[in-house]
């Protein structure tokens, strides 16, 4: 498999400036015919060739010519026009079998609907074409089906034509005045029912909003489209960008590769992010839809208005539209709670990957399959790449870095490089210092020391940073490290900070550019503090040799609400990892009380957010700790996370009970993020009552699952069931099944919350479930959600000392790699962290891995994670 790189970005030789599509939708096969009016680019020379796989070409004219067998070539992978002329038309028609296409890639059926997905390099499945994103052309799409099957016709734009053809079939001729790549035509046909509406513009013009669901799905489709209209809203409000077209189309379907897929004014969504209501979406599922509808529709701007050169550039949209749509739910709900949701993420998915052999920069320089690109790098650190931006130049100076970044290129395919240009010159400053972060691979770890001096008042910060090698980059430089910072005094009061004489206030950003930098602050009459990288200002690693006692007062008194549920996060961290060296020496662990009883004051701090005080009470995961140390000890850090769990349960088992009493809600379910956040405490409350494993405790939640009206306290009870073994454990599970067996969407918790469970015999039950009828391999959220959430959400059993759990894991992949070779690649990446394992599990995950990376016919997708995380 040949690799692709961005050093290698050539112009394409030919422009494309108008398509129009025709697709026959037919159970025996679907016909489409492209007509491609194709103009050689000045001054290229040489052979024209269009991307193509999977295609069956029938017929191919140019301007309406046929033509000679030895006028062209066909490979498996495309098309070759050896000498075409310099302005032509281009007529193709090609088979292709929407049915037998389990790869969901193209043009595909999700329970009898037809849907595509295009990007990355979907659309040369469709047709003939040059399938990259720098080729922009208007479409015009023409789509006949029979009437019965596929009763709704749907591509971008505008209808324009709708007519019966009389035989039982009809069509539907839908035009995109907005020039678009390739990846973002889409096309939807089925049996839909719609939920609509309209939202009126800034400027006055009325859109027409619909959602379309499988038959009966309607009703559950008022909260996506609430969280749609405050979309619109909140883009024109906060970065002045209005909505384009007067339509504005959703469809959900229930098998989609990932979470949803922005084509212009048909973004098409996995049905989990956007059906809801309270008996079967959790309070998270509420506000991952708000999200994702959010993030699709802000793609409008960021993203199809102006897109990518090429896929090494994804980090341009991606991290630009995760930057935008984190700002709008820190704007609809708690900034604070959203900032520490956002670092959790980070660190749970994106530093590991820093750290691993799949480690790349926001802007990757090569690879073999770009769909193993869409990774939390590109998308979560390249958000917070943008949120430096924002914090160097201020609200105001990144708005006019907006406001000309789409001046010069609306309707153009740019690069990273031209975004910063525009922040640059927005704001009259020179930005090439911070260009590496996105080039350069690897989290920076900043090391923090600190000594005050009492004779002199002086408090001396010194902080280095280091970043370790990647793969393919053994040199690192020193990155430009917004560092924003203050003192806390021993008295808890913030300190004045003066550097140099000058009174900087209560707070500041130290901007640490090189490998170390020191500061001396003046006038510090105590002891104080130093509380660093506030808000997460900047994606790293911090090393800070924080006592117990300041670490308690931080926790109890910083005025940064992220500082100071990371203060609690750092000390859970030093004491978990304390008693995890405890259990490898088999030395009783030692429980710390004075950090439980810091705990038990922000638990009962009535003045804090019942969200914020959710978060900060929660230990950091098991997979948080992992990173942290070499080799992962896997039992023993489940087994000292479990006791601290246990000894908090007891420990504050009278505040946790007096919580979980005054909580209860009065029974109407508001999915506001307030109403969210006093569930989520209550039910934090429940799992550390419940992390007891008394009788009382699981009484208390068999009956809350019993009463439970919505989804989310139903959800937390059965977490605390499904890990007490026993008769109420069984009758939960059976009743979850019974209520919902129905519902494609809840059932996939019913099969992850199966797969997560620590119990013993987690692993022959996930086996068994293989063979319930809603399972499918060919379903990815089914498969995601039994397979995905053992080996990614159950350490201690995917970990199995005897290495069952790699094995049955590696033998569904392959299994997988033939339907799906997306989804397979993508599970596949937890295997990529067997160099930190202890030695015998490492062996056995190593040998499980080689014996997928031997598998004959392995695809491109999985052949690339496996030989990178063996080599
Ligand atoms: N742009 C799509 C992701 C496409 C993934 C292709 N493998 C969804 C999003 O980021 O909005
Ligand atoms: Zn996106």
């Amino acid at each position: 498999h040949a690799v692709i790189r961005l050093s290698e970005y050539a112009a394409p030789s030919y422009a494309v400036a108008g398509v129009a599509l025709s697709f026959d939708l037919a159970p025996t096969g679907t016909t489409v015919r492209a007509d491609l009016k194709i103009e050689r680019s000045a001054g290229q020379t040489g052979p024209l060739t269009l991307d193509g796989e999977a295609l069956d070409l029938k017929s191919i004219t140019i301007d309406g010519q046929p033509l000679g067998d030895n006028a062209y070539t066909v490979t498996e992978t495309g098309l070759t026009l050896a000498d075409a002329p310099s302005k032509f038309t281009l007529t193709t028609e090609v088979l292709i079998d929407p049915v037998e296409n389990t790869r969901l890639e193209g043009l595909y059926q999700s329970n009898g609907i037809f849907c595509t997905q295009c990007e990355a390099e979907g659309f040369r499945r469709i047709t003939y074409f040059p399938d990259r994103p720098d080729v922009l052309s208007t479409y015009r799409v023409t789509v006949r089906g029979s009437k019965d099957v596929c009763p709704i016709l749907l591509s971008n734009g505008n209808l324009v034509e709708q007519r019966d053809l009389g035989d039982g079939r009809h069509e539907a001729v839908w035009e995109d005045p907005f020039p678009k790549p390739s990846y973002l035509f889409a096309l939807v046909a089925g049996k839909l029912d719609s939920y609509e509406d309209t939202f009126t513009t800034m400027s006055g013009r009325k859109v027409d909003l619909k959602i379309w669901v499988e038959p009966g799905n309607a009703p559950y489709c008022a909260y996506a489209m609430d969280a749609l209209k405050r979309s619109m809203k909140w883009d024109e409000d906060r970065f002045g960008l209005e909505y384009d077209l007067d339509i504005f189309n959703i469809v959900a379907v229930s098998d989609f590769n990932m979470g949803a897929m922005e084509n212009k004014s048909l973004n098409v969504f996995n049905a989990k992010y956007i059906l809801a209501d309270p008996e079967t979406a959790t309070d998270a599922d509420y506000a991952n839809i708000e999200a994702i509808v959010g993030h699709e529709y802000f793609h409008n701007w960021t993203g199809n208005r102006v897109t990518c050169r090429d896929w090494f550039q994804l980090s341009l949209k991606e991290g630009l539209t995760v930057f935008r749509d984190q700002e709008f739910s820190a704007d609809m709900r708690s900034r604070a709670v959203k900032r520490i949701q956002d670092v959790r993420m980070l660190r749970a998915r994106q530093f590991p990957e820093d750290a691993g052999p799949l480690a790349h920069p926001v802007r990757p320089e090569s690879y073999m399959e770009i769909n193993n690109f869409y990774t939390a790098t590109v998308y979560e650190k390249g958000a917070e790449v943008i949120r430096m931006q924002h914090a160097l130049l201020g609200e105001d100076g990144f708005q006019k870095g907006m406001k000309l970044y789409f001046e010069r290129h609306d309707g153009q395919a740019v690069t990273c490089d031209d975004f910063v240009a525009a922040m640059a010159d927005a704001n009259g400053r020179d930005m090439t210092g911070f260009k590496p972060w996105y080039s350069q691979a690897g989290t920076p770890k900043v090391t923090a020391s600190w000594r005050h001096d009492a004779t002199s008042k002086t408090l001396t910060l010194t902080l280095t940073q280091a970043t370790e090698p990647t793969p393919g980059q053994k040199q690192k430089q020193a990155l430009p490290i917004p560092m924003r910072m203050g003192l806390v005094g021993s008295d808890g009061k913030p300190c004045n900070l003066i550097l140099d004489g000058q009174d900087l206030g209560a707070e500041t950003v130290l901007m640490l550019d090189e490998d170390s930098l020191t500061c001396v602050f003046e006038g510090v009459d105590n002891a104080a503090v130093p509380s660093l990288n506030r808000g997460f200002s900047a994606p790293i690693v911090l090393k800070a040799p924080y006592s117990a006692a300041e670490s308690i007062l931080l926790m109890g008194h910083d005025p940064d609400p992220f500082a100071r549920w990371e203060a609690g996060q750092q000390y859970a961290t030093a004491l978990l990892l304390g008693m995890v060296a405890d259990l490898r020496e088999k030395r009783e662990p030692v429980l710390d009380e004075g950090f439980i009883a810091a705990f038990g004051r922000i638990l009962t701090d009535s003045s804090l957010d019942p969200a914020f005080r959710s978060l900060a009470i929660t230990l950091p995961s098991e997979d948080y700790l992992a990173e942290q140390m070499r080799p992962v000890a896997v039992d023993e850090i489940h087994e000292a996370r479990q006791r601290l769990r246990k000894a908090i349960g007891e420990t504050l088992s009278r505040d946790l009970s007096r919580l979980h009493a005054e909580l209860a809600d009065d029974g109407r379910f508001d999915p506001g993020a307030d109403a969210a956040g006093r569930r989520a405490l209550r039910n934090t409350a429940l799992i550390y009552l419940g992390a007891a494993e008394t009788p009382e405790a699981v009484t208390l939640a068999k009956t809350r699952y019993d009463i439970a009206d919505n989804m989310t306290d139903r959800m937390a009870a059965l977490a605390v069931l499904t890990e007490c073994a026993g008769p109420e454990r069984e009758a939960a599970l059976a009743d979850f099944h019974d209520r919902f067996k129905d519902d494609e969407q809840v059932m996939d918790k019913w099969f992850a919350i199966q797969a997560m469970s620590g119990l013993p015999d987690t692993l022959d039950r996930v086996k068994a479930l293989l063979d319930h009828p809603r399972f499918s391999m060919k379903k990815p959220n089914k498969v995601r959600a039994l397979i995905g959430s053992f080996a990614m959400g159950n350490p201690i059993r995917f970990h199995a000392a005897d290495g069952s759990g790699y094995d049955f894991v590696i033998d569904k992949l392959i299994e997988l790699d033939r339907l799906n070779p997306q989804v397979a690649a993508r599970l596949l990446g937890t295997f990529g962290q067997w160099r930190r394992l202890p030695a015998d599990r490492a062996r056995l995950m190593k040998t499980a891995l080689e014996r997928l990376a031997e598998t004959e016919g392995l695809s491109r997708d999985s052949t690339e994670i496996a030989t990178k995380s063996l080599a």
